[in-house]
C-alpha cells in the first residue's frame, strides 16, 4: 500500500485496474442511467450545466431540460434519489475503493499514523457525465485560482519556492493528504487530462501563458481508464476535462476525507450544498447484501456524522474558485 502512495507522490495520480465486479457494474449502470435521464429532462435540482465549469450552478426549472444540458450530476448520496442512491451508497463505501483511501492518507513514515476507518470523513459524490454538446473544461487546480501568483500557489501546493533568484521550481515540503479524490467510469473513459508531477510545483512560465484550453500543454496525459477501473489523484494536479457530445460518458466522482484535516476541507466539500440533505441520509440498506453488513452501515453513519460536525464548525464556507 505504500506503493499507492509513493506513486501519488511522485506523479500526482495512481490508477487501480478493475476494483468493481461484472454485477456491481451492471447495477450501477442501470442506476446511473436512470439518474443521469432524470437530471437531463430537468427532474433533479443539482446538476452541472454546459458553459459552467466551477459550483454554483444554476437549478433548473423543474421539468424543464437545462437549456444547455449537463455535464455532472451532483448528490448520489441524497436519499430523494430513492433505491438508486442504495446502489449509489455500496460502491461509495466499498472496501476496494476505501481501502485505497485510507492508504493514500496514512503517514506511516515519520511518527505519522495509518489511517483507519474511525478516520473518514464522507464528502462528495457526483457524477460526471457526457454533454450533449461538446464541453471542455479549462485548466485548473481545484482549490488555486489561475489568478495565484507563484508564491500564493506555492503557498496553497504546500511546496517551498526555491530561494535562488531566478529559480521557480518547487520543492515540496512533505504533503500530508487530508483527502482524496477519484473517478471510477462505468464505461470508457479518457476525459480527464493531466499534467503528471504538476501537484507538486507552481506552474511553469510555458503554463502561466497558455491558452485556458490549450489542446497540448507540454507533458499532458490522457488518462484512459476502462469500466470499473479507478483513478484517485490529487485535485490540484494542473487538469482539464474534455467531453464529447458522441461518446458515452458516466464517471463516479467521489472524495474522502480525513477528520485529522479539520475545517481544511469545508470549503470543497460543503460548497456542492450537500449539507442541505446530509441529515436525511439513510444507510441502513448497507446492513445487508454483497459487501454489506452492520460493520459497513455504521461505518457510513460514522463518517457521515463526522462531516455534519464539521460543517457544524465551518459557518460560511463560500467557494473555492470562480466560473
Ligand atoms: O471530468 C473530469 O474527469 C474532471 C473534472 C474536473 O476537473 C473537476 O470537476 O474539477
Amino acid at each position: 500500500m505504500s506503493s499507492l502512495r509513493a506513486a501519488l507522490a511522485e506523479n500526482g495520480f495512481v490508477i487501480q485496474r478493475q476494483v468493481l465486479s461484472a454485477s456491481d457494474l451492471e447495477a450501477l449502470r442501470e442506476a446511473a442511467t436512470r439518474t443521469t435521464e432524470r437530471a437531463r429532462s430537468g427532474n433533479w435540482p443539482d446538476v452541472r450545466t454546459v458553459g459552467k465549469q466551477f459550483p454554483p450552478w444554476p437549478k433548473p426549472t423543474p421539468g424543464e431540460p437545462p437549456q444547455d444540458g449537463i455535464w455532472g450530476v451532483q448528490g448520489l448520496l441524497n436519499p430523494a434519489l430513492g433505491c438508486d442512491a442504495d446502489v449509489f451508497a455500496r460502491s461509495y463505501f466499498n472496501d476496494k475503493v476505501l481501502d485505497v483511501a485510507k492508504a493514500l492518507m496514512s503517514c506511516e513514515e515519520d511518527g505519522g499514523q495509518e489511517c483507519t476507518d474511525e478516520d473518514l470523513v464522507l464528502e462528495l459524490y457526483n457524477m460526471l457525465v457526457r454533454p450533449e454538446s461538446d464541453f471542455e473544461l479549462e485548466w485548473h487546480r481545484d482549490d488555486v485560482p489561475r489568478t495565484a501568483t507563484p508564491e500564493e500557489e506555492a503557498a496553497k501546493l504546500g511546496i517551498r519556492l526555491a530561494a535562488k533568484e531566478g529559480e521557480r521550481e518547487g520543492k515540496r515540503v512533505k504533503k500530508r493528504y487530508w483527502n482524496t479524490q477519484w473517478n471510477l467510469p462505468l464505461y470508457p473513459d479518457d476525459s480527464l487530462i493531466v499534467v503528471p508531477g504538476s501537484h507538486v510545483r507552481v506552474r511553469t512560465p510555458a503554463e502561466r501563458e497558455a491558452a485556458a484550453k490549450e489542446p497540448n500543454m507540454p507533458g499532458q496525459l490522457v488518462v484512459h481508464l476502462e469500466p470499473g477501473d479507478v483513478v484517485f489523484y490529487d485535485n490540484n494536479i494542473l487538469h482539464r476535462g474534455v467531453y464529447k457530445a458522441d461518446k458515452e460518458r458516466m464517471s463516479l466522482h467521489g472524495s474522502v476525507g480525513h477528520a485529522g484535516g479539520g475545517c481544511f476541507r469545508a470549503t470543497n466539500v460543503l460548497q456542492h450544498g450537500i449539507g442541505k440533505w446530509i441529515d436525511q441520509c439513510d444507510f441502513s440498506s448497507l446492513a445487508s447484501g454483497p459487501g454489506g453488513g452492520e460493520k459497513a452501515r455504521q461505518r457510513a453513519e460514522d463518517m457521515r456524522a463526522r462531516l455534519v460536525k464539521l460543517g457544524r464548525e465551518s459557518g460560511d464556507v463560500g467557494y473555492s474558485l470562480t466560473g
